[in-house]
């Protein structure tokens, strides 16, 4: 034993002498190394200067904050603000699919709740209120802030009554904020989550369009599709046996009329998240490949993914060029949540044709195999539809 850790010793000072004699000699060679590690300097330097000016001497703003699936305009600033942020809770009543309602519990009136945007370094500001209509206390926990439950316990509020608290957003990232109030897989699965973008302090690259889109499960006495006003089952939602997947808290919140919109040519960015309460999301556009992917809403960046992670209560920021004309469909492509339970959405692209990329069908002829009898290859009956394109919810393809 002992000789061993000697020689790891060993190996180790050598291995370290090494490295200097490397830097020593060849610094030429280590520029990226020497880059970051200004970088990362003056980053810090950065920090502790924005540390330094206390919160209530920063320049207070109002948030800008949308319901999805629009986003609030990207930061301009070049310095930390208080950002004031005003979350009102409210327990309503809305359609979930053709004749089917939902009694949701909601930030700000719907599912998700409004998406808010920082700038990291920021002060974030919350008027938190609960709508005297709501039958319980109320509350959210930040994931993009630092401490205790994320702000759960300061903002937990009754019916009729207003908390205030703020926390500093420290790190740039794409974060679920939710109510955790008990029980509190219940409170989600009502429909309390939503996003919060802490945008990087260099800001982020300019593209043309950008969503909002959460997904999120629900838990309802009926089947899927059952019709009336469906109460909350605890049963199913603790098996996680979801009725419903869907994307921004209802069937076809992104689809047909309600679809996404871009041009041809368009720089398109998502900002997806997933409130759960259960499942995770393997988040696919059909047709297209994510270019880059800011895995899990952080800052590693992945290239020319297919289907990405989103995990309950996290997150993913996905961007793409779309280059042909037509309808894409978004799903969680565990595909019978889909096709079956809701998570369809669509980006409907205008513009030109490019054959170069794609083309329409050339031809369609009779197929003789070579080995096929004659006769019976000709009294062949025609292919019945696909069952599952047959049933689709949405016409997604
Ligand atoms: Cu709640």
């Amino acid at each position: 034993m002992k000789r061993q850790a000697l020689a790891a010793i060993i190996a180790s000072v050598f291995a370290l002498a090494a490295c200097g004699q490397q830097a020593a000699e060849k610094p030429a060679e280590q520029p990226a190394a020497t880059a970051e590690a200004s970088a990362s300097a003056a980053s810090t330097a950065e920090q502790s200067a924005a540390a330094e000016t206390p919160a209530g001497e920063l320049p207070v703003i109002d948030a800008i904050v949308t319901h999805a699936p629009e986003v609030p305009p990207a930061i301009d600033r070049d310095h930390p603000a208080k950002v004031r942020v005003k979350m009102e809770t409210v327990e309503k009543t809305m359609k979930m699919a053709d004749g089917v309602d939902y009694h949701y519990w909601t930030f700000n009136g719907d599912v998700p709740g409004q998406m808010i945007r920082v700038r990291e370094g920021d002060t974030v500001e919350v008027e938190f209120s609960n709508h005297p209509s709501s039958t319980v206390p109320h509350n959210v926990d930040f994931h993009a802030a630092t401490g205790p439950g994320g702000g759960a316990e300061a903002t937990f509020t009754a019916p009729g009554r207003t908390s205030t608290f703020s926390f500093k957003a420290l790190q740039a990232g794409l974060y679920i904020y939710h109510c955790a109030v008990a029980p509190v897989g219940m409170h989600i699965a009502n429909g309390m989550y939503g996003l919060i973008l802490v945008e990087p302090k260099e800001g982020l690259p300019k593209v043309d369009k950008e969503f909002y889109i959460v997904q999120g499960d629900f838990y309802t006495k009926g089947k899927y599709g059952a019709q009336g006003l469906q109460a909350f089952d605890m049963d199913k939602a603790v098996k996680e046996q979801p009725e419903y997947v869907v994307f921004n808290g209802h069937v076809g919140a992104i689809a047909g009329d309600n679809a996404l919109k871009a041009k041809t040519g368009d720089t398109v960015r998502m900002y997806v998240g997933n409130g759960g309460p259960n499942l995770v999301s393997s988040f696919h556009v059909i047709g297209e490949i994510f270019d880059k992917v800011y895995v899990e809403g952080g800052k590693l960046i992945n290239e020319n993914v297919q289907s990405t992670i989103v995990p309950a209560g996290g997150a993913a920021i996905v961007e793409f060029k779309v280059d042909i004309p037509g309808s894409y469909t978004l799903v969680d492509h565990s595909i019978f949540r889909a096709f079956n339970k809701g998570a369809l959405g669509q980006l409907k692209v205008e513009g030109e044709e490019n054959p170069e990329i794609m083309t329409k069908k050339l031809s369609d002829t009779e197929y003789k195999p070579a080995d096929a009898p004659a006769a019976a290859a000709a009294s062949a009956p025609a292919a019945p539809a696909p069952a599952a394109e047959a049933s689709a919810p949405q016409n997604a393809y």
